[in-house]
């Protein structure tokens, strides 16, 4: 059965909290239950990690090599200034897709550019939570 992980970066804890009409009434949890109803639908098994530390998310996407099929990664603020981060995922070598829950290219233009997206298959950003369910259903389409 293919493994997926995944990954979310700094406050995405606080969703649900703040800031609803960026991001939706969603928790981090609520994410974490339509993955599993997805991983369900689609036979595979997901597991989630979430951190505030840009060391942790790279530890995380190292620790994923050989144990990963696939990563989908929502690196919040980090998205858009970490080289660690990318370099972290062209040396493990996963698939791994991007997810933005708000529409990044309608923000400040700090948010138009992504360090990430040089190391991913590709990016989904502005369908709110529904995009990590979007990013399951394309990772397996992939054909890993
Ligand atoms: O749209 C996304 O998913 C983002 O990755 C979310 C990041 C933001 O820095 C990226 O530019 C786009 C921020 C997540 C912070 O989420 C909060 C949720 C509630 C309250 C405060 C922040």
């Amino acid at each position: 059965m293919k493994s997926i992980i995944v990954l979310n970066g700094p406050n995405l804890n606080l969703l649900g909290n703040r800031e609803p009409e960026i991001y939706g009434a969603d928790t981090l949890a609520d994410i974490e239950k339509l993955c599993m109803k997805k991983a369900v639908s689609l036979n595979i098994q997901v597991s989630f990690f979430q951190s505030n530390i840009e060391g942790e998310l790279v530890n995380e996407i190292q620790k994923s090599k050989n144990k990963q099929d696939g990563i989908i990664l929502n690196a919040g603020a980090y998205t858009h200034t970490s080289i660690a981060i990318m370099d972290a995922l062209i040396a493990t070598q996963i698939p791994t897709i991007e997810v933005h829950i708000s529409n990044i290219y309608h923000r400040e233009s700090f948010r138009h550019v992504s360090y990430i997206s040089k190391a991913t298959i590709g990016q989904i950003c502005g369908f709110g939570i529904y995009g990590y369910s979007m990013a399951l259903d394309a990772i397996i389409q992939n054909n890993l």
